[in-house]
């Protein structure tokens, strides 16, 4: 389609080193530059396998590795989401749910996958006992070159729910996902429902139909035209959805002794193939349209700050001095305005904390219903407490899933309608302060077409959040096996009753403090942005006139060369800006071919 490439890091190391002798506001302008450039070499690719449990996610992953880094096995075993990340040496982080984070450097793959099994196991670490709120693991491996972190989940679906709360907390996280389903057992129920919630917050998916090796070879076929039809129909797949049909434990065998053969036959190297040059085309892409964007709204605010400092190096200084004058009385203006967004900001961000509360209060109240339905349902069918108790559990764990998935969308979209409008209006005044400057010196002005735009971080949101309590007996009272049997039912109704308002009140909180975190720290950074922002536009206007005057003044005679140098810088700039804005209209092109993304640092 696009024929040319283009080499975007030279093009920012270009626009660096056009500005000689920058000044302060420059100087952070030229930082920022820099690590656009350095995100276009770092910047990872999310890439979560996920799945119902037992289906082979782990052994996927493994064989992608080319090595058994990760535990697996025949009963649940990953309980915890492990990222894996590319480095020179292997490590291991574990990051706690209390913040605490403990490094190991195994030395071998053996000692890597014993560690592992330690804090990511069902077995070793039940119900997370250990509190981990992840593991990350640092290694050398091809794929992981390429500009990606492979993230292993527990598998949903199992009775063990608390893991499926655990995988389903990932997806906002996930940039695109590995759907492992298996020959045998054939697709459930389970696995439909868990692809319609995938489609939702995943952009990209990929299906992998595992263990072909179970099924005869003239069954294959057959196999994999069942599960397409079964997700397409019933799970609303894309029908251009790449589908592989493989065995990850030949392939893993295969790489493991170096059996080329047994790898080919494995089906796995056409996943391979397909993963490598998704992530060379798609991820450098979207990456680099974005770098650009933003690349192109820095040097604007260069030139401008160049503009300024030439007419200010022309102008008589009495003249340049007025003209100060007017600007600092605008700048006043400038100051309410921000003190006004500031104020506006603060309103938006107290309004959204009310919404949350009330949300979670209605949440209760909901949650509180289902649950003495279910209590009375219980009694009804006869149950004993322990029994009520179970399945009262189960009730509250399936709810606050579900409860959270919908509270980080729906805070998620709110958070993100609402700074929409502080983030135009910032802009506008941003615009205002460099037009004002542009009239007042009489220089031309565009304003860039988009701006630096606030990136809302995702924040590992689940760490918190994804913990469910179980219902706790109260100890009963001393005399309550002697009370007559209707008594005796209606005190354990009761007693059931409190349990339930004490979990609810539990699950609740966690939702919502964790909610709350979250919703606190993005108007955080971002008012810390706009500020920041503001203040910088503001210097690289008022501050070039402020360095161009000084100059003036003390070295009148040394004034034609630096117009001349900034003459050249300005047309270097407007070159710059002229290629970014092309490629950016362009849909900016990967390199071509499967040309490998930069070798990463070693540092996460
Ligand atoms: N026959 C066959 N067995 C496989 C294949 N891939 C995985 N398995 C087996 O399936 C079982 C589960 O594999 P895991 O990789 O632990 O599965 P998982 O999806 O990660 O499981 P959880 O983490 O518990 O959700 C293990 O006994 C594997 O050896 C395959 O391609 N063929
Ligand atoms: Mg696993």
């Amino acid at each position: 389609m696009h024929d040319h490439t283009c080499d975007l890091p030279r093009i920012l190391t270009d626009a660096v080193a056009c500005v000689a002798s920058p000044s302060a506001s420059q100087a952070k302008i030229l930082t920022r530059l820099d690590s656009l450039r350095e995100r276009l070499t770092t910047e990872r690719f999310q890439l979560a396998v996920l799945g119902q449990f037992k289906r082979g996610k782990t052994t996927v992953l493994n064989a992608l590795l080319g090595q058994s880094v990760l535990p697996i096995g025949v009963v649940p075993v990953t309980a915890i989401p492990t990222f894996l990340e590319p480095a020179a040496t292997s490590r291991i982080r574990v990051t706690y749910a209390s913040g605490k984070v403990e490094a190991f450097e195994p030395k071998s793959t053996e000692a890597l996958r014993e560690t592992l099994t330690t804090f990511v196991t069902e077995e070793a670490n039940p119900r997370n006992v250990l509190n981990v709120a992840r593991v990350d693991v640092f290694l050398p491996a091809e794929l992981l070159e390429y500009g990606v972190v492979l993230i292993d989940t527990p598998g949903v679906g199992s009775t063990h729910r608390h893991q499926t709360a655990a995988a389903d907390a990932i997806l906002p996280e996930c940039d695109a996902a590995l759907l492992v389903v298996s020959a045998d057992p054939p697709i459930t129920e389970i696995e439909i429902e868990y692809l319609a919630r995938i489609r939702q917050t995943v952009a990209r998916l990929i299906i992998v139909l595992n263990k072909i090796d179970m099924i005869e070879p003239h069954e294959r076929e057959k196999a994999a035209t069942f599960l397409r039809k079964a997700l397409v129909d019933h799970g609303g797949l894309d029908p251009a959805t790449p589908i592989f049909s493989l065995s990850a434990r030949d392939a893993l065998r295969a790489a493991e002794s170096a059996d080329a053969n047994g790898f080919a036959a494995s089906g796995f190297a056409e996943l391979e193939k397909h993963l490598i040059q998704f992530l060379a085309t798609e991820k450098r892409e979207k990456l680099n349209a974005a770098v650009a964007r933003k690349a192109a709204a820095l040097i604007a605010q260069l030139e401008l700050a160049t503009e300024i400092v030439l007419k200010s190096l022309r102008l008589p200084v009495e003249d340049l001095e007025q003209r100060m004058a007017t600007f600092d009385e605008a700048a006043k203006r400038f100051e309410v305005e921000r003190q006004n967004a500031n104020d506006f900001l603060a309103g938006d961000r107290l309004r959204a904390l009310q919404k949350l509360d009330a949300e979670a209060e209605q949440l209760r109240a909901e949650a509180r219903a289902i649950l003495e339905r279910g209590l009375d349902q219980a009694l009804a069918a006869g149950k004993n407490s322990d029994d009520a108790r179970k399945l009262l559990t189960a009730t509250v764990v399936t709810f606050f899933d579900d409860a959270l998935r919908k509270v980080i969308r729906k805070v998620g979209a709110r958070i993100e309608e609402v700074l929409r409008v502080h983030q135009r209006r910032a802009d506008e005044l941003i615009t205002l302060v460099r037009q004002t400057a542009a009239n007042l010196l009489e220089i031309p002005f565009h304003a860039p077409e988009s701006s630096e735009a606030f990136e809302a971080k995702r924040e590992p949101f689940w760490v918190t959040a994804a913990r469910t309590a179980e219902l706790n007996p109260i100890p009963p009272g001393a005399f309550d096996r002697f009370l007559p049997a209707p008594m005796h039912k209606r005190r354990m109704r009761q007693r059931l009753l409190e349990e339930i308002d004490a979990v609810v009140i539990r699950n609740m909180e966690n939702l919502r403090w964790a909610t709350r975190q979250n919703l606190e720290d993005t108007f955080r950074r971002f008012g810390a942005e706009l500020d920041e922002r503001l203040a910088m536009s503001l210097a690289a206007t008022r501050g070039a006139m402020q360095k161009a005057l000084e100059q003036r003044k003390q070295h009148s005679e040394q004034v034609d060369p630096e117009i001349a140098t900034k003459h050249k810088a300005l047309s270097r700039l407007a070159e710059i800006a002229e290629t970014l804005t092309h490629q950016d209209k362009a849909r900016l092109q990967s390199p071509a071919g499967l040309q490998k993304a930069p070798l990463p640092g070693l540092e996460e």
